[in-house]
């Protein structure tokens, strides 16, 4: 018999690296999706299976964290042996914004999930995994962070994230459940969603040197991030509801990176060298060389006159707008993983070096289509924020 797991948040960018996952180990996946008025489900659509078709193992199912008796219905009709609860409003950033929707949906979501398990009798069969995260720790006490780290989060997202991240805990303790929180640091890849640091200075960078933009604007380029691959991070969450025993794990690679040489890495994957120079808002970045034969390599040689020029006109391509600082940063996180390691025995594939390559390989590629589509006359897509 196969294992059923139920994801929420399928649509996002750890959803549907996880569906794929589950779904070659053998599992029934089934997934919750918010009905919005455009097509939401991009990342999983090479998943997708025509509900026609007998015996899938990939369900979609409508529905929200914020709707107690929608998320109880679908658990009973699901009857999942796995929850994994990924649904979240994620960014930080716009927490400031939308704390009141925050604070329903990623920390009584929890809430809702472990009573529907509860209520519905399903104690004993359903294991619950929780997307605690690294912002719980906000301004750190400790360096590195792990799993005994006191937290201090500064965002309306992480207290939100406390919340859950404690009836977790609690329904654990009080009630026998297998409920574990995953405390998982940074962790990025091509489909990361695209007004995430990372993600924003691979297509900006793309964009830039196909001539289709000119400059990025950029927030607190000090802060640091331990950055690692979803691919490797989803694979510690199927390993964590696995064990025998509930509990809570830090998933993380142990190296902390800033914004800023974030920029210098994933302009030297392309042969560009980029220099910093001036002072908070006056900050900008300037391409200073090339090398032709990557450039020439991963980009094409077409384009290497457009960066000479940039050279040569000291060009800024990354500025600093305050309009992207937070009320409240959380400056330097670095995690501990030896618990991880030790009795999980989680490693990840990828360093740095290999997640900048792959999400610029990808982007160039992305733009590139982009780039064709336009000359073609055709409209593209609005990528904007
Ligand atoms: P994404 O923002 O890419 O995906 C979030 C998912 O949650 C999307 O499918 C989104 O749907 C869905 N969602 C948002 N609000 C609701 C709601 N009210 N009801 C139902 N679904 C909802 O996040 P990631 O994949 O990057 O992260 C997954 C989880 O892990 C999140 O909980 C995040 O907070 C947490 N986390 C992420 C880390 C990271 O570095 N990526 C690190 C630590 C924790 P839609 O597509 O319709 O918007
Ligand atoms: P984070 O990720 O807040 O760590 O949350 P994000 O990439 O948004 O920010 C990382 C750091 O970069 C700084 N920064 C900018 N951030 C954004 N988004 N845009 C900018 O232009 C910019 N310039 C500088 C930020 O100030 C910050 O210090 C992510 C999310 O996935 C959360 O859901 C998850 O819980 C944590 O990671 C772990």
């Amino acid at each position: 018999m196969s294992k059923v797991a139920f994801i929420t948040g399928v649509t996002g960018q750890d959803g549907a690296y996880l569906a794929e996952f589950l779904i070659k180990k053998g599992y029934i996946v089934h997934g919750l999706k918010r009905r919005s008025s455009s097509l939401n489900t991009d990342r999983i659509n090479h998943l997708y299976q025509d509900p026609h078709v007998k015996n899938r193992n990939f369900i979609l199912h409508y529905g929200d964290l914020t709707d107690s008796l929608n998320i109880t219905r679908v658990i009973k009709e699901i009857q999942p042996d796995e929850i994994y609860n990924l649904a979240a409003m994620s960014h930080v950033k716009v927490s400031f914004d939308t704390p009141e929707y925050v604070a329903n949906a990623d920390g009584i979501g929890v809430l809702r999930i472990l009573e529907a398990v509860r209520l519905l009798g399903l104690t004993k069969k359903t294991r619950i995994y929780q997307a605690s995260t690294s912002e719980l720790y906000g301004m750190v006490q400790q360096v590195p962070q792990s799993e005994k780290t006191p937290f201090y989060p500064r965002s309306p997202y992480a207290v939100a994230k406390l919340y859950g991240y404690w009836m977790m805990v609690n329904y654990r303790e009080a009630y026998g459940m297998h409920a574990s929180n995953g405390i998982l640091f940074n962790h990025e890849s091509p489909i990361r969603g695209e007004t995430f640091v990372t993600r924003k200075i691979t297509r900006a960078l793309s964009r830039i040197v196909l001539g289709m933009q000119d400059t990025v604007f950029l927030g607190n380029m000090s802060s640091k991030r331990d950055w690692g691959h979803a691919k490797d991070y989803v694979r510690a969450m199927y390993m964590i509801l696995q064990q025998d025993k509930p509990d809570n794990y830090v998933i993380a690679t142990g190296i902390t990176t800033s914004i800023r040489d974030f920029v210098l890495m994933a302009g030297l994957e392309i042969g560009l060298e980029i220099v910093f120079s001036g002072k908070g808002i006056d900050e900008k970045g300037v391409i200073s060389s090339v090398d032709e034969k990557i450039f020439n390599e991963k980009v094409g040689e077409e384009k290497i006159e457009c960066i000479k020029d940039l050279i040569k006109n000291k060009k800024p391509i990354v500025e600093v707008d305050p309009a992207y600082f937070r009320p409240t940063d959380v400056d330097l996180l670095i995690g501990d993983p030896t618990k991880s390691k030790t009795i999980l025995g989680w490693t990840p594939e990828y360093d740095l070096k290999g997640l900048i390559k792959d999400m610029m390989q990808y982007d160039i590629k992305l733009m590139k289509k982009d780039a064709y589509l336009k000359d073609g006359g055709y409209k593209t897509f609005n990528y904007f924020e």
